[in-house]
């Protein structure tokens, strides 16, 4: 049963947004039934073919509501410099009353379910407890899928208050009125306006990335927007990775990826494909958990070849967000194996056929799976404690510049990649596609204080592990000057993973370069791949005088944090540009 702060709060809330019923959700599966004939009732959900796509469903969302909006998304810290240079900042009070005014009687008319939910394993002592208050039955199923709800949760909360209070109304999703403001001080989080995906499932982006980061700065652990995986070797060894990328990087595919058939004795395993909690476990080393209990994926470009893992993974009990619906009664996405369906439904609701020039599946269309439908689900992911990382990856997308792969020369000089990363912009915020823009960590839009800070907090970090994980930067996405992809990646990255394991065992060629150390001659293992030397070559090419451009980009980029900008990244950038011109 909830404790009374519990109680409290949520009556208070109630009495802001005015809802007719309050329903406190208890996890069953009867209930997860009862509330999907709800969802079918008021349109939230879409039926789709029961017999070819069992316990799976489909969800339109808003025209002007398919992806994360950045420019509505604020830190709410007690005075700007908390939330930095990067973030978006009001004042706790000015947001209280702007938001307040907005849910003041949103709910009327219909539905507040309560959403008991467990970030991580049960069991785990770095699991964290959150509670969400929404008016949308698809943030209720969603929920279910991404995170571990129920009444269990009340036992686990006891009668303590140390659990996020999050509240969600959509409201008359106006693009005007939508805000999503964190309070990191106060455990909250308001957001309203909104009813997709990371705008709206609360313990995702906005728990376990905005307000955990600042909880990990405070407690020695970090909060981080990575892929867990285990890289099973011929022998039988097993060693885990955690890997950032931007939204729409890659994460997904990297987590789940299945190795060529040239590559016999490797396996992918996944513990989880977008958001690491690292913490230092009892050996001094960095240990990853997956606070998620499932996967809110990119659909568009999803295959069998591709992905099979993920495609196995939204077989059944799947909700698809935005994509088309067949004839049949099943779904398609651009890039999805077969043919093109000679028409259906398209994301809009409306009459699609291959010649209507649209898409029939937004760019950002998704589908929630839960975790444990993945065939390469590691046996690991539940585990309390996690899996002990041996090396960290910041990878983006840039057509240019940036080799395939290269290893930092120690932990500062890879907190320093990562600071200065920048990645081509993707449909998963709402904005310009294509735009190079500087993403840290791939944390710019989910860093919850002053990345200047963050930074410092990384170099923190480093010093206080015991053997802290090599780290690396690695690029897919490199074009030749007609467009196309150097590197066939998916399921050939193994071999790039192949050789930063040798790197973390003393072993594997390495050379020297002003960026960092690439592989050396004949250290990728390229057997059966039909890719040409002078490709290889395009791969791994620095251009200095790119480069120092890019490190004079680097410096006005770190410019805008000023006290906050550790001075060890001040240095390491001086270094870089004297490595270059040496
Ligand atoms: P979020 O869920 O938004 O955080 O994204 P993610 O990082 O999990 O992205 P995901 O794995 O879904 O990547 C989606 C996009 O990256 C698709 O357009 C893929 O085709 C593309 N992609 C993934 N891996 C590769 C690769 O190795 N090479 C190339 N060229 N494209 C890739
Ligand atoms: C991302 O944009 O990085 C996602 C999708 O993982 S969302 O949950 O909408 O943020
Ligand atoms: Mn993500």
């Amino acid at each position: 049963m909830p404790n009374t702060k519990v109680a409290l709060w949520v009556d208070e809330m109630a009495k802001l947004c005015k809802p007719d019923k309050i329903y406190w959700c208890d996890g069953s599966e009867e209930e997860k039934k009862r509330l999907t004939q709800d969802a079918l009732k008021t349109g939230e959900l879409h039926d789709l073919n029961q017999e070819k796509l069992p316990g799976c469903y489909l969800h339109r969302s808003h025209q002007n509501d398919v992806a994360r909006t950045e420019h509505l998304t604020f830190i709410c810290t007690p005075t700007k410099d908390e939330a930095g240079p990067t973030n978006n900042w009001m004042a706790p009070a000015e947001a209280y009353d702007k938001l307040g005014k907005i849910f003041d009687g949103s709910m009327k008319g219909r539905t507040m379910y309560v959403i008991p939910f467990l970030m991580g394993s049960w069991g785990s002592p770095y699991a964290k407890i959150g509670v969400e208050l929404t008016d949308s039955l698809y943030v209720v199923l969603n929920m279910r899928i991404l995170t571990r709800i129920g009444n269990r949760v009340w036992d686990l909360l006891g009668d303590s208050d140390r659990f996020t209070r999050c509240l969600h109304a959509r409201a008359d999703l106006d693009l005007s009125r939508r805000f999503i403001c964190h309070f990191p001080q106060d455990n909250t989080i308001w957001s309203v306006g909104s009813a997709y995906g990371g705008n709206v499932l609360l313990g995702k982006k906005c728990l376990a990335l905005r307000l955990a980061s600042y909880m990990g700065r405070n407690e020695n652990w970090m909060a981080e927007h990575m892929l867990i995986l285990g890289v099973e070797d011929p022998s039988g060894k097993t060693t885990y990775i955690a890997a950032a990328f931007p939204s729409a990087c890659g994460k997904t595919n990297l987590a789940m990826m299945v190795p060529p058939p040239s590559q016999t004795g490797y396996k992918i395993w996944t513990v989880g494909d977008d958001i690491a909690w690292l913490h230092i476990g009892k050996d001094g080393r960095l240990w990853a958990v997956n606070p998620e209990a499932g996967f809110f994926g990119v659909a568009p470009g999803t295959n069998r070849k591709s992905n099979p893992n993920a495609m196995a993974s939204v077989e059944k009990n799947a909700i698809f967000t935005n994509v088309l619906k067949r004839p049949d009664g099943t779904v398609w996405w651009e890039g999805m194996d077969g043919e093109v369906p000679a028409e259906g439904i398209d994301w809009k609701g409306e009459k699609w056929t291959p010649s209507a020039g649209t898409k029939g599946a937004n760019p950002n269309s998704r589908f929630t799976a839960p975790a444990s439908q993945c065939p390469s689900i590691s046996p690991e992911w539940e585990n309390p404690e996690g899996v002990p990382i041996s090396a960290i990856l910041f990878g983006s997308r840039r057509t240019h510049l940036t080799p395939l792969i290269y290893e930092a020369f120690n932990w500062q000089h890879g907190t320093f990649i990562g600071a200065s990363m920048a990645s081509e912009t993707t449909a998963a915020a709402q904005g310009a596609v294509g735009v190079l823009r500087r993403d840290p960590m791939a944390m710019l839009p989910f860093c919850g204080y002053n990345m200047g800070d963050y930074f410092a907090h990384w170099l923190k970090m480093g010093a206080l592990i015991k053997n802290p994980p090599k780290i690396f930067c690695v690029n897919w996405f490199r074009q030749d000057a007609s467009g196309r992809f150097l590197w066939p990646g998916f399921g050939e990255n193994i071999r790039v993973l192949r050789w930063i394991i040798e790197r973390t065992e003393g072993k594997g060629s390495a050379a020297e370069s002003p960026v960092g150390l690439l592989p050396g001659k004949n250290a990728l293992c390229l057997d059966g791949l039909d890719l040409s030397a002078k490709d290889l070559e395009q791969l791994l090419d620095i251009k200095r005088t790119e480069w120092q451009e890019e490190a004079s980009q680097i410096e006005k980029f770190f410019g805008q944090f000023g006290d906050h900008l550790p001075a060890a990244l001040g240095e390491e950038c001086r270094a870089l540009h004297k490595r270059l011109r040496e």
